[in-house]
């Protein structure tokens, strides 16, 4: 193995924590930002253009051997593209990388980099493959915004699934998690609204301007004062072009893209109602208002008195009678937003079952067929107020640090003592008593909380009351004494202080029933399809719009009807942590080498408490002294009995039938005589330093490679063999 020390830390026999970090620092100084820990990618945010990803350096990635080329988020690629064609070694074929860090460490710039990769490796059916690239723009408008933590911050997280046949890429689909709709109607301090709100406000023409109803952005209170620099105002114009290519290519109907546009300027129409009450005390808009309730009416295509109703009053019906409530001032403008979230939320997943339409062409998902899926959520975040939002964010990363010292760390060491290897237990920071603390049943942050929002009359004050009994003296739970509802969890990145009001609302998410009557009748065709899709089953749908529904879309609202947002995200979560467990994972663990966002910087502190809680100590122990790689004898003899010189020994049960014994010993003599075999197998190689267990092999993560070369070897030699017979033969 020709790996350069410094270029694998796995490597190194002095290590301590000063060592690493001095390590890592050095390479960085040099623009060295990717580091093996044996097989798991460190990559260290630049912060800056380097010249790391040009065509001569995709092409030498391509089937290249680890130890001859520095290290490289193309090798993860190439690393996950043959481990699925089952080139590499034996296990699971399907691949999932897990790309983890927290915000502005670079996972999506690392999704996208690896993306194009995989696309540069399958070569096929390029039309597939660029759309897949394409329809990025797109997720990144509506999904990211600006945060003080990360300019381009993914405010949804992403699961996407590559379908291979053969080699080649066939489909593919995009799974996404909880966008962050609150941001929508409010953005904190130094923070924005998602990138397509001011990518349409400087990149549209006068004219289409003036056909949307759309005025000057500083107008705007959901833009909040915060327009930007003629310099950004240019990049979002560029950019607003892009975004409208993309809607062309993923195959936007010029309508639906009109609706659209329509329907964001509606949600900032509707952003700037205020309310003030009548003389009998019924609100309406403010004088000041009028003309954005007007203008808010018709982008949404609905009568401006029944827009108006819905904000300032609910109407139930019970038994036959309709009931009215009128609504305080604050709840005329939690119906505004809440229509503004809705509204954003519905079309952000529309856009997302059109662009999985697009990319699952005629796709028969009974054929055979491997996946590489690749995950990129939003980091870990800490920020001034921390809310719900951060909540399921933070819960998402303590699931994704569960799963990896799963793999590294739990079932590795629990395989070294049931099969008798000799093995000093490495110690790591387990983060299954928090993963506990969100998700137990019945008293798990979570569980409570769906059994407070149960409750109308419940408040947040009630929740955090419950959460303070509950958990009291809880070693990952700590009670905050202020008049706000709060509560500290100590996670396993760092401790988070969250503020739990609006918890309940949000974990509710309930939309007034009147919005949906209202919107269903929309005369935007594509706001009235996407609030119809929740009622389809009562019949309400109106024929015309039906046949628009896509059967995605229906399924997407449908299946997620009756649960909180807490719920679905738990089960999301857990759907996603099932499909990666039965995959073979490979990890990039991302770095944020300072919180200025700033090149040529490496902060000490900010990078150490990274190793920290990444446990990036603990894994290099591991991958040094440990074998990442432990295939049964049965999996080794399968696939590198071609190495035997001998090739009729008995690799299976043939030989132990000739046997006249019990079924056990059957079992055992079977074990027996593969084992014999893979070690005939194995003495045919120059492998060192692996184990032989009681069912399994024990190596390193670079035996894979060192295989692989062998039968590479031995097919040149039966290439030339062949040529030289045919060479007589002539
Ligand atoms: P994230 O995905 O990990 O944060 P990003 O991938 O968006 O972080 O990276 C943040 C910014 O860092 C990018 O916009 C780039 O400017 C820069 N960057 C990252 N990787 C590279 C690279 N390899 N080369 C050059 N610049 C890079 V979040 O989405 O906030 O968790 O929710
Ligand atoms: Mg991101």
């Amino acid at each position: 193995m020709a790996v350069r020390t410094q270029e694998d830390l796995a490597t190194l026999s002095e290590l301590d924590e000063k060592s690493l970090l001095e390590s890592l620092s050095n390479r960085f100084q040099q623009n060295h930002i990717y580091t093996y820990i044996g097989d798991i990618l460190v990559a260290i945010n630049p912060f800056k253009y380097l010249p790391l990803y040009e065509k001569t350096v995709s092409e030498k990635y391509k089937c290249h051997e680890k130890g001859d080329l520095p290290p490289h988020i193309f090798a993860v690629a190439d690393r996950a593209y043959q481990s699925m064609l089952g080139r590499l070694a034996t296990g699971p074929r399907n691949q999932c990388i897990v790309i983890s860090g927290e915000s502005g460490a670079g996972k999506t710039e690392s999704t996208k980099l690896l993306l194009r990769q995989i696309m540069e490796l399958c070569k096929a059916n390029s039309q597939l493959e660029q759309q897949i690239l394409q329809v990025n723009p797109l997720l990144e408008a509506f999904g990211n915004a600006q945060t003080v933590m990360n300019d381009n911050s993914s405010r949804f997280g992403k699961y996407i699934q590559l379908r291979f046949q053969n080699s080649s890429v066939k489909s593919a689909k995009i799974n996404e998690y909880l966008l962050e709709k609150s941001r929508v109607v409010h953005q904190d301090e130094g923070e924005r609204n998602f990138h397509i709100f001011y990518c349409m406000l400087a990149g549209i023409s006068a004219e289409d301007k003036e056909m949307y109803g759309l005025l000057d952005p500083d107008m705007y209170r959901y833009i909040n004062g915060k327009y930007g620099s003629p310099e950004m105002v240019n990049k979002w114009s560029t950019k607003y072009n892009e975004v409208c290519n993309a809607m062309d290519m993923v195959g936007f109907e010029e309508q639906e893209q009109v609706d659209m546009k329509t329907i964001l300027a509606g949600i900032l129409s509707l952003g700037n109602i205020k309310f003030e009450p009548q003389e009998t005390g019924i609100l309406k808009a403010t004088e000041q208002s009028n003309g954005w309730l007007k203008a808010a009416a018709g982008q949404f295509g609905v009568q401006e008195e029944e827009l108006v109703k819905c904000l300032v009053c609910t109407t139930s019906v019970t038994r036959g009678e309709s009931i009215k409530r009128n609504h305080s001032q604050q709840q005329a403008e939690d119906a505004r937003d809440s229509i503004a979230k809705v509204a954003y939320g519905r079309v952000f997943g529309w856009i997302v079952s059109k662009i999985n339409e697009l990319l699952a062409p005629n796709v028969d998902l009974n054929e055979e067929h491997q996946e590489i899926g690749i995950l990129d959520i939003f980091g870990f975040e800490n920020f001034a107020v921390n809310r719900y939002e951060q909540l399921c964010i933070n819960l998402a990363n303590e699931q994704l640090q569960y799963f990896f010292n799963h793999h590294i760390f739990l079932m590795e060491q629990k395989e070294y003592k049931e099969e008798g290897i000799t093995w000093e237990t490495i110690t790591f920071k387990d983060n299954k008593p928090i993963l506990d603390l969100f998700l137990a049943k019945p008293f798990g942050i979570f569980s409570l909380l769906d059994e407070q929002s149960a409750f109308p009359k419940a408040t947040d004050t009630n929740f955090v009351d419950k959460l303070n009994s509950n958990f009291k003296g809880k070693p990952h739970f700590e009670i905050v004494r202020s008049h706000n509802p709060m509560f500290t969890v100590v996670h396993y990145a760092g401790k988070v202080q969250y503020n739990a009001s609006g918890f309940l609302e949000k974990n509710r998410d309930t939309i007034p029933a009147n919005i949906r009557g209202l919107f269903i009748n929309s005369v935007t065709p594509l706001l009235s399809v996407l609030f119809a899709a929740t009622i389809s089953r009562t019949g309400t749908l109106m024929p015309q719009h039906r046949a628009k529904l896509s059967q995605a879309v229906e399924d997407n609202f449908n299946s997620t009807r009756k649960q909180s947002v807490g719920a679905q995200f738990k089960h999301s979560l857990a759907v996603l942590m099932e499909k990666m467990f039965a995959a073979n994972p490979h990890f990039i663990r991302c770095i944020k080498p300072n919180a200025s966002k700033q090149p040529d910087l490496l902060d000490s502190k900010v990078v150490m408490d990274q190793l920290r809680y990444n446990g990036l100590l603990e894994t290099i122990r591991i991958r040094r002294d440990g074998f990442s790689w432990r295939p049964s004898f049965e999996e080794f003899a399968q696939r590198y009995r071609i190495l035997l010189i001998k090739p009729d020994i008995p690799l299976n049960k043939e030989r132990s039938q000739k046997v006249n014994s019990t079924p056990d010993t059957v079992l055992e003599t079977d074990l027996q005589g593969i084992m014999q075999s893979c070690l005939c197998i194995l003495n045919n190689t120059d492998l060192k330093d692996w184990k032989c267990g009681s069912t399994r092999f024990f190596f390193k993560y670079w035996h894979q490679e060192q295989l692989a070369k062998c039968i590479d070897r031995l097919g040149k030699a039966a290439t030339v063999i062949q040529k030289m017979y045919r060479g007589f033969c002539c």
